[in-house]
């Protein structure tokens, strides 16, 4: 089954639940500006990205299943695992606006940020509360019966706390005033990326397709988790060295990080490396706001190839993971080949 039918299936499922959110603001009798202006920022902040995320729920649940392709699945249980995924689709649009705004930035998936719309401007923080609000109405509206309806709420709501402490310490750690970069290390860089990124990203689309499938020891969860988070740390150290080396035009957003004072694996695997000359460029030039700055900071991690680094760090990695994968235990009924699909496709970017 190719990855573009999977693909047109979980899309053609979005226009259905746009319709479902607006008529709940019907219900509540909110006027057709309202409407259409909920409607707009559902449809420009959520069906936009690579939308591995919410596949990844549909992918999961069919190979705990034992089925083929995503055509064995009843429709109706099509239906409720592609639920699941939009709203993990619904949790990273809510984080995304936001943290475009944190971050200033300026384009995402190839399009302006949403605040950055004209006529959002700061709209666009209560418009990410009401991207998240609908997790939780779509939930009740298509869960409520299900003995695992509280597991899907509990787990939501931890995994959302997670990302924003990782958001938190992003932040905290990059002030926009002063740059002091004795405050990074590659074991802060790990702790942030885990939080922010791998928790939701990664465990959340696999332990959702894991309720549905009634397949949840300890145990199990434990599995998951531990190749999850590490495959989703990966994930982000690409995300940063992309930010840096990546052309805008292929990853959909300028990068920000130099001039933000991230603590990105780049900068911090260059403090590991630099002498004390290059330290003091980074010290004069990191997270200052302008382009020439900025370009000297580039100079520099391209002096130190970094490049190379970041590709040899991918390989190693790789690595790791199949041996991880190769130990799970599926005796209680997980799979290691729910983690080796995640793998070959969060590889190929
Ligand atoms: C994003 O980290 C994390 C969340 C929770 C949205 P980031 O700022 O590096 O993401 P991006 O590079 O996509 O702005
Ligand atoms: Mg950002
Ligand atoms: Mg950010
Ligand atoms: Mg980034």
């Amino acid at each position: 089954m190719s990855k573009e039918y999977n693909r047109k299936r979980f899309l053609d499922e979005f226009p259905s639940l746009v319709e479902e959110l607006k008529e709940m603001l019907v219900q509540y009798g909110l006027p057709q500006d309202a409407i259409t202006w909920y409607e707009n920022s559902l449809n420009y902040n959520t069906p936009g990205g690579k939308l591995n995320r919410g596949l990844s729920v549909v992918d999961t649940y069919v190979i705990l299943k034992g089925y083929k392709t995503i055509d064995d699945l009843p429709k109706e249980t099509y239906k409720k695992v592609a639920l699941l995924g939009w709203c993990i689709e619904l949790l990273q649009a809510y984080f995304l606006v936001a943290d475009d705004m944190m971050d200033k930035s300026i384009t995402r998936r190839g399009q302006p940020c949403w605040y950055k719309v004209e006529n959002v401007g700061e709209i666009a923080i209560n418009d990410a509360f009401m991207l998240e609000g609908a997790i939780y109405m779509l939930l009740k509206k298509h869960f409520k019966q299900d003995p695992y309806y509280v597991d899907l709420l509990e787990l939501f709501h931890e995994v959302t706390f997670q990302t924003e402490l990782g958001q938190l310490l992003d932040l905290i750690t990059a002030p926009e005033d002063h740059v002091d970069l004795s405050k990074f290390s590659l074991e802060k860089h790990s702790f942030i990326v885990i939080y922010k990124t791998a928790y939701y990203s990664f465990y959340l689309p696999v332990v959702l397709a894991m309720y549905v499938a009634g397949i949840t020891s300890p145990e199990d969860l434990k599995q998951a988790h531990d190749v999850l988070i590490l495959l989703g740390e990966y994930f982000q150290i690409q995300d940063d060295y992309l930010d840096c080396f990546g052309k805008p035009e292929d990853i959909g957003k300028i990068g920000t990080d130099i001039q933000d004072n991230k603590c990105s694996w780049v900068v911090n695997t260059a403090l590991k490396l630099a002498n004390p000359e290059q330290r003091k460029v980074l010290d004069e030039n990191y997270g200052v706001k302008n382009s020439e700055t900025e370009s000297k900071c580039k100079a520099l991690f391209n002096e130190l190839k970094i490049d190379q680094l970041y590709h040899e760090y991918e390989e190693k990695i790789a690595t790791d993971l199949k041996a991880k994968i190769a130990n799970i235990d599926e005796s209680r009924g997980f799979k290691g080949d729910v983690l080796t699909v995640f793998l070959n496709k969060k590889m190929a970017g």
